[in-house]
């Protein structure tokens, strides 16, 4: 019997995989594509045919694969191990799955990886999860080899939760440095040369984070330097500034959108953290 089992080597289920076999553990491996699992086996790895056998060679599997569907389809009970789905997944897929393995007398933990594959066994690593929390014990030593641990519940769906929110706040970030990239080019300037104060002006704002959160759970959006009122009549002149340009407004529309719904359901005095409120039950 194996330490561990890792099914599906990609980009990161290879590092997952590799930073087991740095920490000096015996992995069996499995992937679809069976050439993907020589690198690993060259370091150490046992390789097998099927996920069954991968599922059935360790006290732990961990599952990283593209999605619910692909997870799914490669599935096959196995009584007393412990599955560890660190595939990108809705909560409610999470819970699915949970359901599942419980009816397979196996323990369930999801998990959301926030990392990319350089990044895995280096301190920068960490990875939510939740699920069984006496399995998250059991094991956290193999665990630990990915990054740090955030266990954030018994609630099979609550790892989920807190990647695709993180992920939601990644690619709003992006978004918006693309659209501001697109533009600078179309200004003609190189976006190289205006990046380090797009990073100084995002790493300044991003420290007004922590109240905009306090807010938010409060409810009380009443303190702002920077009313709602007064964004939604700046934020007509991006758009404005992009269509001259010639460029698309689909990654920037939404945000001017709710800003002038805000306004006109009476929130123009507020701080921009009203519209995480708003945008709750679809109340603009
Ligand atoms: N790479 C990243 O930056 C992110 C970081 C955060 C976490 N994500 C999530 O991790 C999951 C896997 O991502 P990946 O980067 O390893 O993805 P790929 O390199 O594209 O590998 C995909 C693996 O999934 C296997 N696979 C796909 N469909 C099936 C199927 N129907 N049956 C069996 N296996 C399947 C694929 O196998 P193969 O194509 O080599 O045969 C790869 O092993 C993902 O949820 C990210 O969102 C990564």
């Amino acid at each position: 019997m194996s330490d561990v089992a890792v099914l599906g080597l990609g980009a990161m289920g290879s590092a997952l995989a590799g930073a087991l076999l740095d920490g000096g553990h015996a992995v069996t491996v499995w992937n679809r594509t069976v050439d993907r699992a020589a690198p690993l086996v060259a370091r150490g790895a046992s390789a097998v045919a099927t996920a069954a056998d991968a599922l059935r060679a360790a006290p732990v599997a961990v599952v990283c694969l593209t999605n619910d569907a692909a997870v799914r389809e490669i599935l096959a009970g196995a009584p007393g191990t412990t599955l560890v789905n660190l595939t990108n997944s809705t909560p409610e897929q999470d819970r699915n799955l949970a359901d599942w393995a419980a009816g397979q007398q196996m323990t369930y933990l999801g998990g959301g990886i926030m990392a990319v594959p350089p990044m895995i066994g280096t301190p920068a690593a960490s990875v939510f999860y939740s699920g069984d929390a006496d399995a998250l014990e059991r094991h956290r030593g193999l665990l630990e080899r990915f990054g740090r641990v955030d266990y954030v519940g018994a609630d099979p769906g609550r790892a989920a939760v807190l990647d695709l929110a993180l992920l939601t706040a990644m690619y709003g970030m992006f978004g918006g440095f693309l659209h501001a990239a697109a533009l600078i080019r179309a200004g003609g300037l190189p976006v190289v040369g205006v990046e380090p104060a797009i990073t100084a002006w995002l790493t300044a704002m991003a420290g007004a984070l922590p109240e905009m959160a306090a807010a938010i759970d409060s409810g009380d959006h009443s303190e702002t330097t920077s009313a709602v009122r007064m964004q939604a009549l700046a934020y007509p002149h991006l758009l404005e500034a992009s269509r001259e340009s010639g460029l698309r407004t689909a990654l920037v529309e939404p945000m001017g959108d709710l800003l002038s719904r805000a306004v006109a359901a009476g929130h123009g005095d507020a701080d921009l953290s009203v519209l995480a409120d708003l945008l709750r039950d679809g109340r603009v």
